[in-house]
């Protein structure tokens, strides 16, 4: 059984944030489950202890929640609410090494992109969502916009803190109070986190933590005293969760996967086409909803792009997450390496052409080379599934509709990205293209102040913006 135990100062950050236990109505407390080991996926080492909540602490957690909503939160004057989230900002922003190390740790991501991506866009949510805090009413959202209650918030382990940020900012700015779950695997910045709110003084049930693995979330989506749920992960547990809230008067967003198509004209500038290509699909390890996992390249230049992607692709440095020179770092866990593995196999057995690059993959820890596949045709399991890892599936085309074509023929409709000098083939592009984001001689760029969500299976509702912020207010549009 999980015991609490206060960490003592001297104690590591892991040992710090593992002693953590959950948090409920401003207090670290252990929970009533057992508790479940979170690993290093770079070396195999168990990190932490974690507790996992049962259901009386989730009832416990949602019911703290509901008082600090009706008697604290809510009422609050949005001026006061703005000054907690800017501390909060700015906490994150001074102890943004130690979540830096903590996360790769936890998740396997190497140090540059945790430390230059993650934690900087952290503190970037948390600055812009303060800044709404106060404005609700003048901003245009709607005659009277009002907190939702309490949300039910449960997020994946692909951006640990990044999801948690997107979902606790704008939450609190519009005076909803959270019950949040992180990923089993990766729990530890979530704890953390909490100690920042406590640093923050933070009044106690604004935000609470609850770890678990699927039973925690789904024990938490199902809870009557929740008035919002808000999902981050696979579509498939998008799709049960979608069916608990039916019938009930709780607002959702989904936020699901993705195949996305990285659209490669002849005319693109092609240095940066390629390392555009890369940054899409091999920017934490393709562990990304909006991954630029489809390469649609013009047939012109299809020859010269993979020439110089697959040299690009050799220089890539696989290891250590911790070494800041690490450009790709480990799987998150041996499930997620397993369901890469097994459907790249597919790649193979259909006839697609396999090339991977040169490297030596460390002996413990769960490891996948970066990989393109080529030869892929539109009915490949590779070109349709989402396999959120390191993994490229290339297909060619002839004419700008054929493209439009390709890249819409997906049940997902999360992001795309195009790559031309032509600003009009840009325009017209990103108008026929079915996806909630389109980046353009760009990939993989993330802005507090843009709205981010999908068509299709990717999930419905928008994170970001005022649009994300909208979707926690009642009477916003
Ligand atoms: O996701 P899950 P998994 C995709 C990606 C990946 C696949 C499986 O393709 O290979 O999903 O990943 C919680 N009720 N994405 O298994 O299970 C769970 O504890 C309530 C895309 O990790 O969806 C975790 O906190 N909650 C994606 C969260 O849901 C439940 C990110 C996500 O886990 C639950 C992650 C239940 N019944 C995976 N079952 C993206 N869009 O970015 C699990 N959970």
């Amino acid at each position: 059984k999980f015991e609490y135990a206060p960490a003592p100062e001297s104690r590591s950050i892991v040992d710090l944030a593992a002693s953590y236990g959950l948090f409920i109505d401003g207090e670290f407390t252990d929970g009533g489950g057992t508790a479940f080991k979170t690993v290093n996926p770079a070396t195999e080492e168990v990190l932490a202890e974690v507790a996992e909540a049962d259901e009386a602490d989730v009832d416990r957690a949602v019911r703290a929640a509901r008082r600090a909503h009706d008697r604290v939160w809510g009422p609050m004057p949005g001026r006061e609410r703005a000054k907690y989230l800017f501390r909060i900002a700015r906490i994150l922003a001074e102890r943004s090494r130690e979540f830096a190390v903590l996360e790769t740790l936890d998740n396997g991501k190497p140090i540059k992109e945790s430390r230059d991506v993650d934690v900087p866009l952290v503190s970037q949510w948390f600055f812009y969502n303060a800044g709404w805090a106060d404005k609700l009413d003048h901003a245009g959202l709607g005659p009277n916009p009002r907190s939702l209650g309490v949300a039910a918030q449960v997020i994946p382990w692909n951006f640990p803190l990044l999801m948690l940020a997107w979902k606790v900012a704008p939450a609190l700015a519009a005076g909803n109070t959270v019950v949040l779950k992180p990923a089993e695997t990766t729990p530890l910045t979530a704890l953390l986190f909490a100690d920042v709110c406590r640093q923050a003084e933070l009044p106690p049930g604004v935000v609470n933590i609850v770890t678990g693995a699927g039973e925690t979330g789904r024990l938490l989506v199902a809870h009557p005293d929740v008035n919002k749920v808000a999902f981050t992960g696979s579509t498939p547990v998008g799709r049960e969760i979608a069916r608990t809230v039916a019938g009930t008067d709780k607002r959702l967003t989904l936020e699901l996967g993705g195949k996305a198509a990285n659209i490669v004209f002849e005319d693109a500038p092609m240095d940066q086409a390629v390392e555009g290509i890369v940054r899409g699909i091999f920017f934490n390890q393709g562990h990304v909803c909006c991954a630029g996992s489809r390469l649609l390249v013009q047939e012109s230049v299809a020859e010269e792009v993979l020439d110089r992607l697959k040299a690009r692709m050799a220089t890539l440095r696989l290891g250590d997450p911790l070494d800041k020179n690490t450009d790709v770092g480990a799987i998150n866990s041996a499930e997620q390496l397993g369901r890469i593995r097994e459907l790249a196999a597919t790649g193979d057995d259909e006839g697609a052409a396999r090339w991977s690059a040169p490297c030596e993959l460390p002996e413990r820890g769960f490891w996948y080379a970066p990989t393109i596949f080529t030869g892929v045709t539109q009915a490949h399991r590779i070109a349709r599934e989402e396999i959120f890892g390191p993994v490229l599936s290339v297909l060619t085309f002839r004419t700008p509709a054929e493209a439009v074509e390709k890249a819409n023929n997906t049940p997902y409709g999360l992001s795309a990205g195009v790559w031309t000098e032509k600003g009009s083939r840009i325009l017209a592009m990103a108008d026929q293209l079915r996806a909630g984001v389109v980046w353009a001689n760009t990939f993989n760029q993330f802005d507090p102040a843009s709205p981010f969500g999908g068509y299709k299976e990717s999930g419905y509702g928008r994170e970001g913006g005022r649009h994300g912020l909208a979707s926690y207010l009642e009477g916003a549009r």
